[in-house]
């Protein structure tokens, strides 16, 4: 009889203490859904001037009937907690011309080709739907401090294609923000081919169209790269943009039927997965591609698993 009360005590006290591990926010990667309260009432405003330097939009015009949407939906704000709007501010709007992931207190990885034309002035974190203030998200403006560009990063090659952005201020970490998780160590061996990922962004939702004001996602396949290298080698530019060709630098995702990508204005934005911890790990930074949504024509993305890519962001942004 005691033993059985007793069996019943540890049972409900490794009850309390899952409950303890699962509601305590992660330090990064936290995928612990938000909530947020009911709230009424809907603005509009739009998203000028999208970043245009990508492959989509300088020198090779793709297609017409592109499929539209890129096959996204408005984004679970469990997403928003790490997905950053880079802006620029002029004559009193701010721009919101680029996206990044909310890295740790202080840093925002992106994309280098946002600041060919740019230059950003403002990070806002903890959005869902810039077009609204009342639609339940708490998100914080923090101004810009430097923009560090890779090293490597040589226009108009796409190589390298990555920027970390240092914050004026640090971040205080809510439920409504927080950090991605890096692939560190080990995690940068497992293989994503094949796989799900998942991409965030406030991009256009289809070619040529306009940004989305609510944060979109969608989830895309990883394949390799020699898949990209295939397609895009076929393209009038390819030496231009890829003169080494696209190798293990650039992570290649897409959807196997097409119609699901990453359009202009998502660049610098997150690729992620979910590790077994059910942390959201960063794989991947929005880079380039060629029209959106094309089966045959996957989004390009700097991959972040490659040794020398975590070795600078550790050198720039976590010492
Ligand atoms: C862009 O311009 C852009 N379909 C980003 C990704 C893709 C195309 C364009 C991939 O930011």
């Amino acid at each position: 009889m005691a033993r059985r009360s007793l069996q019943r005590v540890a049972i409900a006290m490794a009850f309390v203490l899952l409950m303890i591990t699962q509601s305590r926010a992660q330090e990064c990667g936290d995928s612990t859904p938000v909530e947020v309260p009911l709230v009424f009432g809907l603005s509009r405003v739009s998203r000028s001037n999208l970043q245009k330097d990508s492959l989509a939009t300088v020198g090779i015009a793709p297609p017409e009937n592109v499929p539209e949407v890129v096959g996204g939906f408005p984004a679970r704000r469990v997403l928003a907690k790490y997905t950053a709007l880079v802006g620029e501010d002029s004559r009193g709007t701010t721009d919101w011309f680029c996206d990044g992931s909310l890295i740790n207190a202080l840093w925002i990885l992106t994309a280098a080709h946002c600041f060919q034309r740019r230059s950003a002035s403002v990070v806002r974190l903890g959005e869902h739907d810039y077009s609204t203030s009342s639609d339940g998200d708490r998100h914080e403006d923090f101004l810009v401090g430097e923009v560090v560009l890779h090293p490597e990063y040589l226009r108009p090659e796409s190589y390298h294609d990555l920027a970390l952005i240092k914050l004026g201020r640090r971040v205080v970490f809510n439920s409504h923000i927080n950090p991605v998780c890096l692939p560190w160590g080990r995690e940068a061996e497992r293989d994503l081919t094949g796989g799900a990922v998942v991409i965030t962004g406030w991009g256009a939702t289809e070619h040529g169209g306009s940004g989305s004001t609510v944060l979109q996602e969608v989830a895309l396949t990883a394949f390799p790269p020699s898949r990209c290298d295939q397609s895009y080698s076929t393209l009038p530019q390819y030496s231009r943009y890829w003169p080494r060709g696209i190798g293990n630098e650039t992570l290649c995702a897409g959807d196997p039927q097409g119609g699901k990508d990453a359009c202009q204005g998502d660049s610098g934005g997150p690729l992620v997965y979910l590790d077994e911890r059910k942390r959201y790990v960063l794989a991947g930074v929005v880079s380039s591609g060629y029209g959106c949504g094309l089966q045959e024509f996957p989004g390009l993305y700097a991959n972040l698993r490659q040794a020398p890519y975590l070795r600078w962001i550790k050198k720039v942004a976590f010492t």
